[in-house]
């Protein structure tokens, strides 16, 4: 079998018990081992917390896994040399028997095959700065416009020029709302400095959005992003990062970094650079974000009468 969902979301979905997506790449190429295991299992336990089931979703050894056990979300962090698997990798990594962290692009993908509609991770992929040489926009984006999952994430990652992130989402399709402020936040920092075209203030709200969306499931809408901001008190103010993130890119583009790469070669740096600071930052956001998700689909299943 090329897909299997673990037992625990299996009887989850058998009792009606509302579940939360997780990607891994943010565990395999994201940030190092110890701190990726660490982070992997808190925010299980965040989710769970708020009544809901988490779905961590990984290729290993060629089977698309919805859900996984202790022992393999353990083997995964310490796992070296993962593959990062996005849309056009995720087929190929199973009929190869690879083992990958997958991408927010192939996890949406996974999600909604295994019928999960909410999904936390820390930030989306998007257009990279000088993109209009590089041609460097992650598949990310077509896939938010192009599946319908809700992802919770904490804006683009600043490593991106955001403004020509938000322009591809909008000629896309694809819905972007700013959980409980007008800013469309900016991974570490609470504000980007751009304005988000939606706004909404609850779990509730996203809900009935949402169902207002499956309204017009005919037209094969796409996903939605909500972009929630990072706790004020794990942020690190944009003007800071500024700096920071500059510096890392002028490096990577130096070092000749290109292709997927980039964001892995990106974050390591900027960890690096902040001392550390950036992870607790990132590890903050996530956790953020996937109680937030796990509210969304309580909210989403007491709308649909379970
Ligand atoms: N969020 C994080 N850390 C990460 C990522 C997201 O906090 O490492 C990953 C996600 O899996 C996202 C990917 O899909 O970075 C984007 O990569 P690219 O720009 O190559 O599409
Ligand atoms: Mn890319």
């Amino acid at each position: 079998m090329h897909i299997n969902k673990s037992d625990e979301v299996k009887a989850a979905q058998a009792e009606g018990v509302p579940l939360v997506a997780l990607e891994s790449t943010i565990i395999t190429h994201g940030m190092p081992y110890p701190d990726n295991l660490d982070m992997a299992q808190t925010v299980e336990a965040d989710i769970r917390e708020r009544g809901a089931m988490p779905a961590t979703i990984a290729v290993i050894d060629g089977v698309l896994h919805v859900g996984l056990a202790e022992e393999q979300a353990e083997a995964l962090a310490r796992t070296k040399g993962a593959a990062k698997l996005s849309r056009a990798d995720l087929a190929f990594a199973m009929a190869r028997g690879m083992t990958g962290g997958t991408t927010v692009a192939a996890t949406m993908m996974a999600a909604h095959l295994a019928g999960i509609r909410v999904f936390a991770t820390g930030g989306i992929g998007g257009v990279h700065r000088g993109a209009e040489a590089s041609f460097d926009i992650s598949a990310d984006l077509d896939e938010l416009a192009r599946t319908p999952v809700t992802v919770v994430c904490a804006g683009a990652k600043a490593i991106l020029d955001v403004a020509k992130t938000l322009e591809v989402l909008e000629t896309r399709g694809v819905p972007v709302v700013a959980f409980g402020q007008r800013a469309f936040p900016a991974f570490w920092s609470r504000d980007s400095g751009l304005t988000a075209p939606l706004r909404l203030d609850s779990a509730d709200e996203i809900a009935a959005f949402m169902a207002a969306r499956d309204a017009l499931a005919e037209f094969a809408h796409g996903g939605l992003l909500v972009a929630n901001p990072v706790p004020a008190d794990d942020e690190i103010p944009a003007g800071e990062m500024a700096t920071v993130i500059a510096q890392a890119v002028v490096e990577a583009e130096a070092a000749g970094v290109v292709g997927k790469q980039v964001t892995p070669w990106l974050l390591a740096r900027i960890l690096e650079i902040t001392g550390g600071r950036s992870l607790e930052t990132n590890i903050a956001l996530v956790r953020n974000n996937a109680r937030l998700a796990a509210d969304i689909a309580v909210a989403c299943a007491a709308e649909s009468g379970f």
